[in-house]
């Protein structure tokens, strides 16, 4: 069947055992599909156990089931007027939970399906322990974002221009082989309740690079894709496609793509059509228009909210969504012309189009302004959309962070951009003109009632045995699914959750092991890659490994301008592109001041000399040599401390981290060798303890 070989991820069999054994009553009538995958689970777990146990020490209700049992009301009057009340309270109030203890028994009762399954999860998660509630007290649980989604890079085939996954370092698409959907979708069906534990609640099933054969997904194609939909919808999960913005064009249909043009919108509304007949719940589109060769409206000079516009007034009859992509730069700029600066170009397009999106669009930013580095400030687009519904994209695969070779914990990250407050305070520095009630990001792009957003990430599994090629990787996309519900959790406690529903039975080695060599794992990678927030000295094309200049001679605007006197982009307003004027105070003067600008960020933002002395204390080039050296040793530390866990994981899963820990002592230390020898050679200011290869 092609299932025997894969090694279970989280919530294996005996996580549901402590649950199972404390026995759960379910009260949820009807044959809604989500409401049957809990009636299942519900049964798994009591078979895992071995127990039918009664009383039921928990209970788990569907408010309208709950209504008329007593000890119950009060909870499902409470989930019930959550679910009712208007606009974003209400969305996120249908698709929570509220949990109350009854004599010592935990009761989660939700007003819909989707509540339901969260608060299923959630009894998994505690064990159905009810040692945490008070008598009396009703907790709401409601997602802090409403839309949790995860895209995935999966092309119909291997022979795709970019393999079966863009990006992708684990192996094959789950669901696509051979030019189509895969026969035995087993293995979608463990994935889609996976997602589902974490509180995701949409999917992007294909590549944003949409090339003919998988554009074709959206027309003859949908057939397909329904069975893929059903598989999501029983999980709680909206299924989405990636479409080319010139598949009016591509499909033989007609010979222009102009957003204005009658034919092309009439093109649109059939297709939709069609696609609502065979899937009434279809979540919607995601479009990458004029970038990095994509098409989009500018070939008819219309913007991009007469072409975002297009697919949403398509689509509105039926209530799906377009995600329309921020990523829009010139991808073929001239390395000479430092007025053009790829940072700026997201605020540049997007900004004097806030207002002008059609309520079903969220424009899809990415974190970063370059490209989900290992370091960049925040998109200032973020703060500057006020009228338009946002989600911050993140990069859960990690192309530039290891390509799942790499140890790369990215909760870390994740939660310093979730938690950054773009109009301020800001701590270390003068905080006079900042506002301390200012937002986080995390409330940007949570959004209001009216204009709805949340969280997407480019997703990181495969077919591979292990799901994510390196075993640890899990942990990114189950931290990322569980921030996407509640960004306020703690990375760390993120690891500790991840590691008792995956090796539920372990020594309690494993966890410490796992801490040990994640939690510092991204300021790892980050000491032994490019420095100071310059990014992209990877080898172009596939982005493993190093190489300094492999981008600074060609068209992307990826440059770290290194000469023999200093290094860095100037993007200062005063003497450079300006990109910083795109920020809001009190970021723009602090970004703007070499006084001020945080050491991570100093070359993103300024091009200083070699001896500029850091806010450490050191100078940038033996800045460069220290943390290299030490990224270098600490990889070799993460490698030895995975020989504490053999024989504590299953043999294969050792095995498969100790060869990935290997090629990352490797790559580190080449990394090491070609950064601190580039920079002693460009500067020529030797480490003055002679570590470096001259
Ligand atoms: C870049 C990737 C490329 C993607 C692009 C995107 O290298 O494969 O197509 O992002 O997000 O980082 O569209």
């Amino acid at each position: 069947t092609g299932t025997a070989a894969w090694h279970p991820a989280w919530l294996p069999d005996e996580a549901l055992r402590p649950l199972g054994a404390r026995g759960v009553r379910l009260l949820a009538s009807g044959d809604d599909p989500v409401v049957t995958t809990v009636r299942a689970e519900v049964d798994h777990a009591a078979q895992t156990a071995g127990t039918t146990t009664t009383p039921a020490r928990a209970t788990l209700a569907l408010a309208s089931d709950a209504l008329a049992v007593p000890g119950l009301r009060a909870a499902a009057e409470h989930a019930l007027a959550l679910a009712e009340r208007p606009g974003l309270a209400g969305l996120l109030g249908a698709q929570g939970f509220v949990v109350a203890d009854d004599e010592g028994a935990l009761v989660v009762v939700a007003a819909q399906p989707r509540g339901l399954l969260a608060g299923w999860h959630h009894l998994v998660r505690t064990g159905g322990d009810a040692s945490g509630a008070t008598a009396g007290d009703l907790v709401a649980h409601v997602p802090s974002q409403a839309v949790r989604m995860l895209d995935h890079w999966d092309n119909l085939a291997a022979d795709s221009p970019m393999g079966p996954v863009e990006r992708g370092y684990a192996g094959a698409s789950l669901w696509f082989a051979d030019g189509r959907v895969r026969d035995d979708l087993t293995r979608v069906e463990h994935y889609a309740r996976l997602l589902a534990h974490t509180g995701i609640n949409a999917v992007c099933l294909n590549n944003v690079n949409v090339h003919a054969r998988e554009s074709a997904l959206l027309t003859s194609g949908i057939e397909q894709v329904a069975r893929l939909a059903a598989i999501f919808r029983a999980a709680g999960i909206s299924t989405y496609l990636a479409v080319d913005f010139a598949a009016p064009i591509t499909s033989g249909a007609l010979r222009t793509s102009d957003p204005l043009d009658d034919d092309v919108r009439a093109w649109w509304e059939r297709t939709f059509a069609d696609v609502y007949a065979t899937i009434p719940d279809f979540g919607g589109v995601v479009v990458k228009a004029d970038s990095e060769g994509r098409p989009g409206p500018f070939a008819y000079g219309r913007s991009h909210a007469d072409g975002a516009n297009l697919l949403a007034r398509a689509l509105a009859p039926y209530g799906g969504t377009v995600f329309w992509r921020a990523f829009v730069y010139d991808h073929r700029q001239d390395w000479r012309d430092r007025g053009t600066d790829r940072a700026r170009a997201a605020y540049d397009h997007f900004t004097p189009l806030d207002g002008r999106f059609d309520d079903n669009v969220v424009l899809q930013v990415k974190l970063g302004p370059i490209d989900f580095q290992v370091r960049e400030p925040l998109s200032p687009l973020l703060t500057a959309m006020p009228r338009t519904r946002l989600a911050m994209e993140l990069q859960v695969t990690q192309e530039y962070t290891g390509q799942q070779q790499h140890a790369c914990y990215l909760a870390p990250l994740w939660r310093e951009a979730l938690d950054f407050r773009p109009w301020g305070p800001v701590e270390l520095w003068d905080t006079a003109a900042t506002d301390p009630d200012a937002q986080t990001v995390a409330e940007v792009v949570r959004g209001t009632d009216a204009l709805p957003g949340g969280l997407v990430a480019v997703a990181n599994v495969g077919d591979d045995p292990f799901w994510t090629g390196h075993p640890l990787a899990q942990a990114n996309l189950y931290a990322y699914g569980r921030l996407t519900w509640d960004p306020t959790l703690d990375p760390s406690a993120l690891l500790d959750e991840w590691v008792a529903l995956t090796f539920p039975q372990a020594d309690p080695a494993v966890a410490r092991t796992v801490h040990a060599l994640l939690d510092e794992s991204w300021h790892v990678y980050e000491s032994y890659t490019a420095p100071l927030g310059i990014g992209f000295m990877v080898r172009p094309g596939h982005h493993y490994g190093p190489d300094v200049d492999g981008y600074e001679y060609t068209p992307w605007g990826t440059y770290h301008f290194a000469d023999r006197d200093g290094i860095g982009v100037d993007r200062t307003r005063a003497t450079g592109t300006g990109f910083t004027d795109q920020f809001p105070a009190p970021w723009r003067d602090v970004y703007e001041s070499l006084e001020t600008c945080p050491d991570e960020l100093l070359l993103f933002f300024h091009h200083v000399p070699y001896s500029h002395v850091l806010h450490s204390g050191a100078t940038v080039v033996q800045h460069v040599y220290d943390t290299h050296v030490a990224g270098a040793q600490a990889a070799e530390r993460m490698r030895d401390t995975w020989r504490d866990v053999r024989g504590l994981v299953p043999d294969d899963l050792y095995a498969r981290v100790a060869e990935r820990l290997d090629e990352q002592v490797r790559s580190a230390a080449e990394w090491r060798d070609q950064i601190t020898t580039y920079f002693w050679r460009k500067s020529g200011i030797p480490d003055p303890e002679n570590r470096v290869i001259p």
